[in-house]
């Protein structure tokens, strides 16, 4: 297929190092450095979210859309969506991400019966096939669109009416068709509705037994058809539901063991939805990191004064930082990858602003891997942390650790050694290491 013109002006994005001042350049990202053993794009695997790069005009609730976009002025909706798969791999293919994501909704338009969806979607993915082969574009993820149409209000897999959960189904089974078809490595549950409004008309178990059961078939399905990557549940606390099952990483950990899908399913962490559950982005990754739990990331940021969804671009270096440093103690990200599931802001208007909103994600999570590898190799943070454990490693201590204590065992030994020394935490002496390698 014949490459698209819709960014005339952009030529392919080069890395040109930390002293450019080229807005259209990366400064850290250089996707064949080699660091701690891999190269930046083995570590990063960065993808590009469909949904709000081609088909987000940037409305909000108080007004429409500020962007335009040239691929969408046909007065078929299967012919847009082509347009906009064109759009898409130019974008993808001058900007040198390896991969994308995307909802089956943003791919191809809803038909009016579930066939025509169906007929749409696997047309769609025919083309987008072609173009992977031809660009060597992979799928991170796909996942089906089960918040947008209105029969989704009450929910889709918790849905209290039967008839709207074989829809979801529906759905998720075709979505599935197109992962597989497209060697997608990961499939993700993001259960926007699947929570509930007031606890009233709820019975929050019920439910959520049935988004259980749900996952398990569909879990069933992928494999029965070859699917045999990772299965993810993206966590959020609210937003659109006052309350989201999903709210946070600890209680998908729990839901996945209850519901014994814990050996299929892992879990992809939004930056974003983790601050609005209340924790730090590193908190979350650190959780699922230390489960051996960690399947994928949403790279974005929140904004401290706002207490809702804002899908920022990631710019926080000392966010990158933190969270690199723990990828790289724990094995890193594959077969998940980064996934930019952010938006521009809504007065950044030219074609440009897409690509450096990508180029400044990448490099800042570029610059936090380079800062993270010089921490972990040349300063003793490691030894620091682990000093602090150090009496687990000898004698009673680790005898706890192996299970070979009881209670009244502990009881007499407080009894024998006294009064604990007072050991400090050393906090402000951790952060000032960290600052002290950002140069
Ligand atoms: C919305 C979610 C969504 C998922 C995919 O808040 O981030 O975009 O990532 O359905
Ligand atoms: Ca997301
Ligand atoms: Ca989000």
């Amino acid at each position: 297929m014949a490459q698209s013109d819709y960014f005339p002006n952009i030529k392919k994005i080069e890395f040109e190092g930390a002293e450019s001042d080229n807005p259209l350049a990366f400064t850290h990202y250089d996707e064949n450095q080699v660091v701690a053993g891999k190269t930046m794009r083995e570590h990063f695997r960065f993808a590009v979210a469909y949904w709000h790069s081609f088909c987000n005009e940037n409305s909000d609730p108080f007004g429409t859309g500020t962007r335009s976009f040239p691929w969408d002025k046909s007065a078929s909706a299967m012919e847009n969506a082509k347009h906009r798969l064109d759009a898409a791999f130019e974008f993808f293919t001058k900007l040198g991400t390896p991969y994308y994501c995307f909802h089956d909704r943003d791919l191809a338009p809803e038909g009016s019966s579930i066939a025509e969806s169906e007929k749409n979607l696997m047309e769609m993915v025919a083309r987008a096939k072609t173009y992977q082969k031809e660009t060597g574009v992979k799928l991170l993820w796909g996942t089906a669109n089960l918040f947008t149409h209105p029969r989704y209000m009450n929910g889709a897999a918790s849905n209290p009416d039967f008839n709207v959960i074989c829809h979801a189904a529906a759905q998720v089974k075709a979505a599935l068709d197109a992962t597989v078809e497209l060697g997608g490595e990961n499939y993700v549950f993001w259960g926007g509705r699947e929570g509930y409004m007031h606890l009233l008309n709820t019975d929050m178990k019920r439910e959520m037994d049935h988004i259980g059961e749900f996952m398990r078939m569909a879990r069933d399905y992928g494999r029965s058809i070859g699917f045999e990557g990772t299965f993810l549940i993206e966590p959020k606390p609210m937003e659109p539901t006052k309350h989201q099952y999903d709210y946070d990483a600890a209680t998908v950990l729990g839901f996945l063991k209850e519901q014994g899908l814990e050996n299929d399913f892992k879990l992809n962490l939004e930056a974003n939805h983790i601050t609005l559950a209340g924790h730090s982005f590193e908190h979350d990754v650190m959780l699922a990191a230390q489960n051996g739990m960690l399947g994928s990331i949403d790279a974005n940021r929140g904004d401290n004064q706002n207490g809702w969804d804002t899908d920022y671009f990631p710019t926080n270096l000392y966010d990158t930082i933190h969270v690199m440093m723990i990828l790289l103690e724990y094995g890193g990200i594959a077969p998940g990858g980064f996934n930019f599931d952010a938006k521009i802001r809504r007065n950044s208007t030219d074609p440009e602003d897409l690509f450096i909103a990508h180029i400044g994600g990448m490099d800042t999570f570029a610059h936090g891997l380079l800062i993270a590898d010089d921490i972990l190799s040349n300063s003793d943070y490691k030894e620091l942390r682990d000093q602090r454990y150090s009496s687990f490693n000898s004698a009673n201590g680790s005898k706890f650790e192996n299970g070979n204590l009881t209670l009244e065992n502990l009881r007499d030994l407080a009894e024998k050694n006294g009064e604990p020394d007072m050991i400090s935490g050393k906090q402000e002496m951790f952060e000032n290491l960290i600052n002290r390698f950002i140069r």
